[in-house]
């Protein structure tokens, strides 16, 4: 088989990019380790960037994102017994839409289909070679029979454990991490909200987030330590937490239900560079992991693939002086916001977790960073600009 572009993982990364290089004429194919079923049933990302629906309008993927996704215009933060809203609607004139990351991956497999472009999915064995020449290849197995994509450029959308980066001779890559000493545990149940809006908390007993699927389905988080196990905890000791963890009006309002989804997430700062290697391109996953705390693990999914499909698309477009700027310039241009929102994820998750460690003074530290925050316009511009997502390049 021979195509442009070859991608390997069909998680939003990889599907977004197929739409996206599809939409700009771009030959493109999709080979996912995984079945559809499989991905779909990943429950991860909640809040979509503007940037992010900007490009999923851009694939002509948007039309049930803007039929059932809830524009949110703010978000409460709740500390010490205090409760502050940030208002991004008045402080930077933008909001964030609600709606899950399920749904965009099955919006885009569903438009995948439509426009005839083919996805292997349960490929096994899936391996990238020569993306150091001028002519990659991907290899996999299906059914037990070889298989060979000829390329001119191969596309890593295959998440942090995928192949693509572990590819790479690590002479080639540098990479940064920071681990966070706790985890989060998350239900999803089918309860209505606690609240219209998200609320994130920092309580005595740990970080908490009352998210939301829509008006009838909810997304709840309480910080958990490391070694926790999903199976120490019964729904009931969950709803039981949670509700201690919740502000005394949302408590009481608190409907509980049983868990469809329930598990336990570490948290991790991750990035790999250059996210680019000859013909071989990183997105997504696969190049960086931001903690969840601010929303942007997806967002910035959808920011790579984004500069890069608009790089394939000159490339293949351009006359051949031009051909090269956008490719050449990916992975620096990408990195830059990378970095930014790799910024952003750490000081929100330092500001809104407990970490016993860092002892009484860390704490004070936190307070005092948060009372700040409400008595300064210009801090919570701040947080609403980097909340809302920064402009693509
Ligand atoms: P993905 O990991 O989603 O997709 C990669 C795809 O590649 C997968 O389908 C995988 O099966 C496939 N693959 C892997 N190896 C392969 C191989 N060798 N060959 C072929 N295919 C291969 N982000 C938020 O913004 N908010 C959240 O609340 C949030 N919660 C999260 C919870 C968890 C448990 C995790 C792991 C992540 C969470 N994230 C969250 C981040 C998440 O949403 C990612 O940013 C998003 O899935 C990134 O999309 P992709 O880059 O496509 O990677
Ligand atoms: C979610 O709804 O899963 C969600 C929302 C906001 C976050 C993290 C997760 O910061």
């Amino acid at each position: 088989m021979r195509t442009q572009v070859a991608i390997v993982g069909a998680g939003p990364a990889g599907l977004l990019l197929g739409a996206l290089l599809h939409r700009h004429g771009v030959d493109n194919l999709i080979v996912e380790q995984r079945s559809p079923a499989y991905v779909l049933g990943r429950i991860r990302a909640g809040v979509l960037e503007q940037v992010t629906v900007g490009l999923l309008e851009e694939a002509g993927v948007a039309a049930r994102l803007h039929a059932e996704g809830l524009p949110h215009e703010g978000f409460d933060l709740c500390f010490a017994g205090q409760r502050h809203r940030i208002d991004l609607q008045r402080l930077v004139g933008k909001h964030v839409t609600v709606y899950g990351q399920t749904e965009v991956t099955r919006d885009l497999m569903e438009h995948r289909t439509a426009i005839g472009r083919s996805t292997v999915y349960e490929a096994q064995d899936v391996a990238v070679h020569d993306f150091d020449g001028e002519q990659p290849r991907v290899s996999y197995r299906l059914g037990g029979q070889a298989h060979e994509i000829q390329a001119d450029f191969i596309v890593g959308c295959d998440g942090f454990h995928g192949v693509s980066r572990a590819s790479v001779p690590a002479a080639a890559l540098k990479t940064y991490e920071k681990i966070y000493p706790f985890g989060w545990l998350g239900v999803l149940a089918d309860v209505p909200p606690v609240a219209h809006e998200l609320i994130y908390g920092n309580t005595e007993r740990g970080f908490m987030l009352a998210s939301m699927r829509s008006a009838t389905r909810s997304r709840y988080y309480v910080q958990c330590s490391l070694d926790d196990k999903v199976e120490n905890w019964s729904d009931e000791a969950f709803w039981d937490e949670f509700r201690r963890r919740l502000p005394a009006e949302d408590a009481a309002r608190l409907v509980t239900g049983p868990s469809l989804e329930k598990s336990i997430a570490p948290l991790r700062s991750f990035v790999a560079e250059p996210m680019r290697f000859g013909r071989l391109f990183l997105a997504g996953d696969a190049a960086h992991i931001v903690p969840p705390t601010g929303a942007k693990g997806l967002n910035l999914a959808a920011g790579d693939v984004g500069l890069l499909s608009r790089a394939f698309a000159e490339f293949y477009a351009g006359s051949h002086g031009s051909r090269h700027v956008g490719i050449d310039t990916y992975s620096q241009r990408a990195l830059a916001r990378v970095w930014k929102a790799e910024r952003f994820s750490w000081w929100f998750t330092s500001l809104m977790h407990q970490f016993p460690e860092n002892g009484e003074f860390g704490a004070r530290m936190q307070l005092a960073e948060l009372e700040y925050m409400f008595t300064s316009e210009a801090a919570q511009r701040a947080v609403a600009e980097n909340y809302v997502g920064l402009p693509l390049a």
